[in-house]
């Protein structure tokens, strides 16, 4: 496309601000000019050519556009008889350097705010700005519709008219079309026709395919004299001081990012709220980058002008505090899991009179690979083994999930639910030993050996990104215990628990009813030093899990065993109970918590299942394991769904009970 600028002209209403140059060189805001301004969209929209009619001062114009060094080339054509033609005479003359083009035409003395021009410049048909808000002028153009086009422009037209102004974006076939027209005119040897607007050359011609571009009250004017001037300066600074604002999750920024940063940016200053670590997380996955490094990652963009935190998923405390005069979104977020946040930006904005602006958005490709290439980098053995400890940092109370093969692995990976404008799911997941033994059918007393609990864990690591707690029972005898350490610590395991018990180990859920033999304090101690000393990173934590309350040897035992376990190095301490009632549960922790603050207390509320994570939260527990319930959910429904097909002699009645195929796919990502 090719940009025509129409600069013959006198000017003379002006007075002596064009004295000595031409109209468009006149300051309106700043530094700024008329013509500055217009070239500046011009070269930031792409446009690499202008052509630009002159008339008086067109030394004068030629020298301050050479200043002004845009990156854009400039075609200056001298009308020589500026002075006894109008504008439709100087675009005759520049005819040579405009057929077969697409042509963004506007008159020198325009001035139009950044988002009116960005529709013109976005439009896919021909169009003029007209405006169906603003009074019609008594002087200036006014364009006809008929049928949704332009019909007519002028200015004697006043039925079933509209402002207009004379910035037109023209495909190349209706261009030319008005070109030729444009011609005959001139060419006619009546002298009138090269005085009269060029617009009476595009009057005459039948089925026009020009449409109105509606900019209602934005500004979009011709400065004709001083008052002009001053209506429009003074209206540019008020666009200028207008406050953007847009929030971003990312950690990865693609061109798709900056281009709707640009678009923003160009409607005022612009304010990017950066989502908190807790808040991404939530909704999406571990951020590859903390909090600052986002901040700083989106500080550098230019056109940005600050940068906040926004602690939630919802804008609400921002733009109540900001009032931004516009909220920027792509139009992806007006279905699913964000239509909430959107009705609550959309309600907050109502109340002050903000608006949303939504731009087309599609991440698509670009997305998916960068969101592909994250999940590949969040797998790795360094990248996975550190998030637990992070991730307890970042939230204080964190969830895990168990899971038992890469099937449960997706579950716990993948499920989110989206609630109260905000989004849950699990931090971790659980390699529980009573889930991979039941699973292999075999009982919950270290029969199946590590070698396959190894196996389990690789399985579940290949389809998921989440740090991993493993279930290590009594952690055998030291001297393997340092063996089975580092080999968790090299796959990439964030925490092992390790429970205070000897001999053979069955699972705590039997309590008393089972014989079962707790660990003396020295021994297991040592145990956890040897575990500690074995460890190479300071990422791999090692959890002591207390079995006192289980074995009903009561508090004060759990209590002395607990510091005495922190001390040997122990970096979590798990309490247990099977009571229904979480009360010793809770004691534990009031007693623990007097003396030590910071040890992060785990809890696997099978029994006390009334408890919410945000009690817990509040009494001072930091990890919750839901240990065992995909496992004792699948189990009857795999058990009713082999009776159903016994009892029908065939598998149809079980089909509703079935996940459909198309699900089962859609869970199961295949590599590309
Ligand atoms: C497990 O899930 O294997 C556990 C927790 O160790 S519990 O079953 O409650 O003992
Ligand atoms: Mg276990």
């Amino acid at each position: 496309m090719i940009a025509l600028i129409l600069n013959s002209g006198l000017g003379s209403r002006m007075g002596v601000l064009t004295s000595e140059h031409p109209k468009c060189m006149t300051e309106i805001s700043g530094k700024e000019t008329i013509l500055s301004r217009q070239l500046k969209l011009i070269s930031d929209a792409g446009i690499e050519e202008v052509v630009m009619t002159t008339g008086a001062f067109d030394g004068v114009l030629a020298n301050y556009c050479k200043e002004l060094d845009m990156p854009v080339k400039i075609t200056f054509v001298k009308n020589p008889v500026y002075d006894k033609t109008n504008y439709i005479y100087s675009i005759y003359c520049a005819r040579e350097y405009l057929k077969d083009k697409d042509v963004l035409l506007m008159h020198g003395d325009l001035v139009f705010e950044n988002s009116v021009f960005d529709e013109v410049i976005e439009s896919e048909n021909s169009c003029m700005t007209v405006s169906s808000t603003l009074p019609l002028p008594e002087k200036d153009f006014k364009a006809v519709i008929k049928d949704g086009k332009i019909e007519k422009v002028g200015i004697e037209f006043f039925n079933d008219a509209y402002a207009a102004q004379p910035l037109y974006k023209l495909m190349k076939d209706d261009w030319n079309r008005w070109l030729g027209a444009i011609e005959a005119y001139c060419e006619s040897g009546d002298e009138a026709k090269k005085k009269c607007y060029a617009e009476n050359a595009l009057n005459e011609l039948e089925g026009k395919n020009i449409y109105p571009l509606d900019f209602t009250d934005r500004l979009c004017a011709e400065i004709d004299d001083p008052s002009d001037l001053a209506v429009v300066s003074s209206k540019l600074k008020e666009i200028e001081n207008r406050k953007v604002y847009m929030c971003f999750s990312t950690d990865m920024i693609h061109s798709g990012h900056i281009s709707i940063i640009k678009k923003a940016a160009r409607l005022g200053k612009l304010t990017i709220g950066v989502l908190s670590d807790e808040a991404v997380a939530s909704y999406k996955r571990f951020p590859l980058l903390p909090f600052s490094e986002r901040k700083a990652m989106f500080e550098s963009i230019s056109g940005v002008h600050d940068v906040v935190e926004q602690k939630t998923l919802s804008y609400r405390e921002n733009l109540e505090k900001l009032r931004p005069d516009f909220v920027v979104h792509g139009d992806d977020w007006t279905e699913g899991f964000q239509r909430p946040i959107r009705d609550e930006v959309t309600s907050v904005l109502a109340q002050y009179g903000g608006r949303l602006v939504e731009f087309p958005y599609s991440s698509g490709d670009k997305f998916k690979e960068l969101e592909k290439r994250a999940r590949a980098d969040l797998s790795m053995p360094d990248m996975r083994r550190g998030r637990l400890k992070k991730a307890i940092a970042m939230k204080g109370t964190i969830t895990a999930i168990e899971a038992h093969s890469g099937l449960t692995g997706l579950i716990a990976e993948n499920t989110v639910v989206y609630q109260d404008g905000g989004a849950r799911q699990f931090d971790a997941m659980w390699i529980s030993s009573l889930c991979d033994s039941t699973a292999k059918g075999k009982p919950d007393i270290e029969l199946v050996d590590m070698t396959s609990r190894f196996r389990t864990i690789d399985d579940i690591m290949e389809v998921t990104t989440k740090p991993i707690i493993f279930d290590g029972d009594t952690g055998g005898l030291t001297e393997h215990f340092v063996y089975t350490v580092k080999t968790l610590e090299r796959m990439g395991v964030s925490m092992v628990i390790i429970e205070d018990k000897t001999g053979l180990k069955k699972n705590s859920l039997f309590g008393t009813e089972v014989k079962q033999t707790q660990a003396d304090i020295p021994d297991f101690c040592e145990k956890i030093r040897a575990g500690k000393k074995a460890q190479k990173t300071a990422d791999f934590m090692i959890c002591a899990r207390i079995e006192s309350l289980i074995l009903e040897r009561g508090m004060d035992d759990a209590l002395e065993r607990a510091f005495a376990f922190t001390d040997a190095g122990a970096d979590a301490i798990m309490i247990h109970s099977r009571k229904k009632e979480p009360d010793e549960i809770f004691k534990f922790v009031e007693l623990f918590r007097e003396k030590d603050k910071t040890t992060p207390i785990v809890v696997v509320p099978t029994s006390f299942n009334t408890v919410t994570e945000e009690e817990f939260k509040e009494r001072g527990v930091n990890v919750v394991i839901y240990a065992n319930q995909l496992t004792r959910t699948g189990f009857p429904a795999m058990q009713n769904a082999a009776k159903m097909i016994l009892e029908h002699h065939r598998a149809k009645e079980c089909d509703d009970i079935c996940m459909p195929f198309k699900e089962i796919i859609t869970l199961i990502p295949e590599e590309n």
